[in-house]
């Protein structure tokens, strides 16, 4: 079953996630729902365990190949630089040209608790960027310089107006954003 994907004003979203100590039914469950979810939005390819309401340090991915999970990962190395239109299942309709490192070296464990290390550059190193940035509370609009922010933000609310109308669950995210 899925999940319901929190959005922006959602305080769940600017809380840091726990460690996972140890992979039980319960982690189980919650990965399955979560990628329930990612396969139910429409175009995902991403999705933190805070955008669903859990506070716990997992991710699972699919950028077309297969489906991925990893919970308490670090970034270990960065490199480079990388422009993209960055999106976000929580702030949805919203993109913006974002500049990150290019390369990442990223490092977790997997759902049978072994150790994983995994390089990536351009899409999925941003991917992994983005997702871990869920984990920490942190969203594309914590990145942006104060004027940048702004503008996004008021442009974010129109889109969230024009979808959900003005007594919609957009009310609820323009009171909260403030
Ligand atoms: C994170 O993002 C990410 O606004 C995953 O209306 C960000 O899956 C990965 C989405 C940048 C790579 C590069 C966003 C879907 C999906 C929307 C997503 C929307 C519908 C975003
Ligand atoms: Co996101």
């Amino acid at each position: 079953m899925a999940y319901e994907i929190r959005t922006y004003g959602d305080p769940v979203l600017a809380s840091k996630a726990l460690e996972v100590t140890d992979v039980d039914a319960k982690i189980i469950r919650i990965v399955d729902q979560m990628f329930d979810t990612l396969y139910d939005s429409e175009s995902g390819i991403g999705l933190a365990a805070p955008q669903v309401g859990i506070q716990r340090q997992i991710f699972v991915w699919d950028m077309g190949e297969e489906s991925r999970v990893i919970l308490n990962p670090v970034i270990a190395e960065s490199d480079g630089e990388w422009t993209y239109d960055e999106g976000c299942l929580s702030i949805p309709g919203l993109y913006v040209e974002m500049v990150r490192p290019k390369t990442v070296l990223m490092k977790g464990r997997d759902l049978d608790g072994n150790e994983v290390e995994i390089e990536a550059d351009e899409l999925e190193a941003r991917l992994f960027q983005h997702e871990l940035d869920h984990l920490n509370g942190i969203l594309m609009f914590d990145r942006m310089q104060p004027e940048q922010r702004k503008e996004a933000i008021a442009e974010y609310r129109r889109l969230a107006e024009m979808a959900d109308g003005p007594s919609g669950p957009g009310a609820f995210r323009r009171l909260r954003a403030d």
